[in-house]
C-alpha cells in the first residue's frame, strides 16, 4: 500500500478482517511518508515543503468541521457510537474524525504493517518476474531501498497538488496569493477582503471560515456557474477573473472588486502520480469515475495495480472500505477479473453515464449504485446505500436552506438507527474546534 490516509487503512482493515476470520492473507506492508496515519486527517501547519523537503501532503487547516453529515461516511464494521462510547452529533471537527479513523485501525492491530516517514519514489513492473518493484525512501535513516511485491494498492490521495491557473497580474498583486492546499488559519483573514477563486467545496467552506473568523468581505469568482447559496451581506459572487491591477479584480462582466486584501485559489487540484511509470499511470482530472479503472480500482492493463480512492467523492470513508475489501477478494482469488476487453467496456459505460450526470442528486445516485454494486459481491457488513442517498440529499437541501446553519443539523445512524444529539454549541458560535471541546458540553471534564 502506498498511503496510510483513510484509503490505506481500509485496504489494511479489510485484509486483517480476512485473517481473523480465518484466510490466509499476503504479507503487507504500507509505507506512509507522514510520521503517522490518517491522510489528510492529520494536520500540519506546514505548508511548502516537511521536514524532510517532502511536498506537504496536508490540505486541512483549523477549525475545519466535516462538510458532510458522518452518518454518510460511518464505517459499517465499526460505528461512532462503538468508538466514542455514546451517540455524538453529525458534524464533527477534523481531529474527532481522525479519532475515529484512527481508534478502528488501532483496535485492529494493523499499526505494525505500516512504515512512517517511509516515501514512496518509483513503482515498476517486470513482465518476467511478473512482480512489482518499488523503491522508498526511508526519511529518517536518509535510505532507499526497493522491496518487490505481487500487488500495488495506489492510495496516496488526490487532494493535495494544487491545481493553480494563471491570471493576468496575479504576479504584481499586492496582497497575499495562496491555494486552498496552503490555507491554515482563518484568523490571517480577520478584517480582510478575500477573493476565492473557484466555486466548489474549498471555496464554500474557506470563505464561510473565514467569515465566522471575521473576514469583512468575500468576493467569489466562478468559471461556470454560481454557487447560488443566500449568502451573508458581506459576500458576492463574480464570474471568472480577468485581470488583476494592483489591488483591483477585473470580471469577465466587466465588474470589479477593489481593495483586496488576499486571493486564495480554491480552484481544485490534480491526481497525481509522481512515483509511477506513464504504463501504470492513471491520468485523469478530477472525476467521480475516471477511465481505464475496472470497478473504480484495477487498472484495467495490469490489475494487480490498484487504485483506491481514486475518484471525487460524495461517499468516502465507506467506500474506500467497499473498494478495499472487493479488491482483497480479488488477491485472495475469491474474485475472479474477467478479460481486458469486458474490463475496459464496464468501465466505459460508467464513464459515459457520469458524463451524462447533471446535478448533485444524479451525482449522488451515480456513486450510490457504485459502491452498491462493489458492496454485492463482498462479505463487508451491511450497508444500507439507498438511506445513505437520502441522507446526502437532505444535507444538499440543507445546505441551501442554510449555509452557515446545515451543519446545526442531525441525522440517524445507518448503521445503529440511533439519532445523534444536537451539538451544544451552533457552528457559528463554535470556535473552539478542539476533539475536548466538542465532545463536553462547556464546563464539563473533557472524556476519557
Ligand atoms: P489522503 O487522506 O490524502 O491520504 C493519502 C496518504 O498517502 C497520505 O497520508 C500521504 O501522506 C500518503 N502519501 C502520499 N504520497 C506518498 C508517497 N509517495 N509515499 C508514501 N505515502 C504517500 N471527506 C469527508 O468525508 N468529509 C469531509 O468533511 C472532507 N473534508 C475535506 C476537506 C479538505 C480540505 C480536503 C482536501 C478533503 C476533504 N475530504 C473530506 C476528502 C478526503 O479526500 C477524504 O476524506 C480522505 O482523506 C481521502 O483518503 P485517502 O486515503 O484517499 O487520501
Ligand atoms: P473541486 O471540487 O475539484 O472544485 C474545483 C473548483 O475550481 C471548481 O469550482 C472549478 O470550476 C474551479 N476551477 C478549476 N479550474 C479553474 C480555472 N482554471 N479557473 C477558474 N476556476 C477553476 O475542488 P475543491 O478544492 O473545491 O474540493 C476538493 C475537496 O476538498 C473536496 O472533497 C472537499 O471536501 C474539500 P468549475 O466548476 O469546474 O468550472
Amino acid at each position: 500500500m502506498i498511503g496510510a490516509g483513510p484509503s490505506g487503512l481500509a485496504v489494511l482493515r479489510a485484509f486483517e478482517s480476512a485473517r481473523k476470520a480465518g484466510a490466509d492473507v499476503p504479507e503487507m506492508v504500507c509505507y506512509e511518508k507522514q510520521s503517522n496515519w490518517g491522510g489528510l486527517w492529520n494536520y500540519t501547519w506546514r505548508t511548502g515543503l516537511d521536514e524532510f523537503g517532502e511536498p506537504v501532503h496536508g490540505s486541512m487547516y483549523r477549525y475545519l468541521w466535516s462538510n458532510g453529515p458522518k452518518e454518510c461516511l460511518e464505517f459499517a464494521d465499526y460505528s461512532f457510537e462503538e468508538h466514542f462510547g455514546r451517540p455524538i452529533p453529525s458534524y464533527p471537527p477534523r481531529a474527532v474524525l481522525h479519532d475515529y479513523i484512527a481508534g478502528r485501525v488501532e483496535r485492529s492491530g494493523v499499526r505494525q504493517y505500516c512504515k512512517f516517514n517511509h516515501a514512496v519514489r518509483d513503482v515498476d513492473y517486470d513482465e518476467a518476474s511478473e512482480k512489482f518493484s518499488v523503491t522508498v525512501t526511508d526519511l529518517v535513516a536518509k535510505q532507499r531501498f526497493t522491496e518487490e511485491f505481487d500487488y500495488v494498492f495506489v492510495c496516496n490521495g488526490h487532494f493535495s497538488t494544487p491545481n493553480v491557473p494563471y491570471f493576468e497580474g496575479v504576479e504584481k498583486f499586492l496582497g497575499r496569493v495562496l491555494h486552498a492546499h496552503d490555507f491554515r488559519c482563518a484568523d490571517e483573514f480577520a478584517g480582510k477582503h478575500v477573493l476565492m477563486i473557484g466555486s466548489s467545496y474549498s471555496a464554500e467552506d474557506i470563505a464561510t471560515q473565514c467569515h465566522k473568523y471575521g473576514a469583512k468581505r468575500i468576493t467569489f469568482s466562478y468559471r461556470t456557474k454560481p454557487m447560488g447559496f443566500e449568502w451573508p451581506e458581506s459576500f458576492e459572487e463574480k464570474p471568472l477573473l480577468t485581470k488583476v491591477v494592483g489591488r483591483t479584480c477585473y470580471f469577465k462582466d466587466g465588474s470589479t472588486a477593489e481593495d483586496v486584501d488576499a486571493i486564495v485559489f480554491c480552484t481544485g487540484y490534480q491526481n497525481h502520480y509522481p512515483f509511477l511509470p506513464d504504463h501504470l499511470k492513471l491520468v485523469t482530472r478530477t472525476s467521480l469515475y475516471p477511465g481505464d479503472l475496472y470497478k473504480g480500482i484495477f487498472w484495467e492493463k495490469n490489475p494487480k495495480l490498484m487504485y483506491i480512492g481514486a475518484q471525487d467523492q460524495f461517499y468516502t470513508f465507506n467506500m474506500f472500505d467497499a473498494q478495499a475489501w472487493y479488491a482483497r477478494d480479488v488477491v485472495l482469488g475469491r474474485i475472479t477479473l474477467p478479460d481486458y476487453d469486458t474490463m475496459h467496456a464496464d468501465s466505459e459505460a460508467w464513464v459515459e453515464r457520469n458524463a451524462k450526470l447533471e446535478d448533485a442528486e444524479q451525482m449522488i445516485d451515480f456513486q450510490t449504485d457504485y459502491v452498491r454494486e462493489l458492496l454485492a459481491s463482498t462479505d463487508y457488513p451491511h450497508l444500507d446505500v439507498d438511506t445513505v442517498a437520502r441522507l446526502f440529499k437532505e444535507w444538499e437541501h440543507h445546505k441551501a436552506e442554510g449555509i452557515l446553519t446545515y451543519r446545526d443539523r442531525a441525522y440517524r445512524s445507518v448503521i445503529t438507527g440511533t439519532m445523534a444529539p444536537s451539538h451544544h454549541t451552533t457552528w457559528m458560535k463554535a470556535m473552539d474546534d478542539s476533539l475536548e471541546a466538542f465532545l463536553n458540553q462547556p464546563g464539563q471534564q473533557a472524556a476519557e
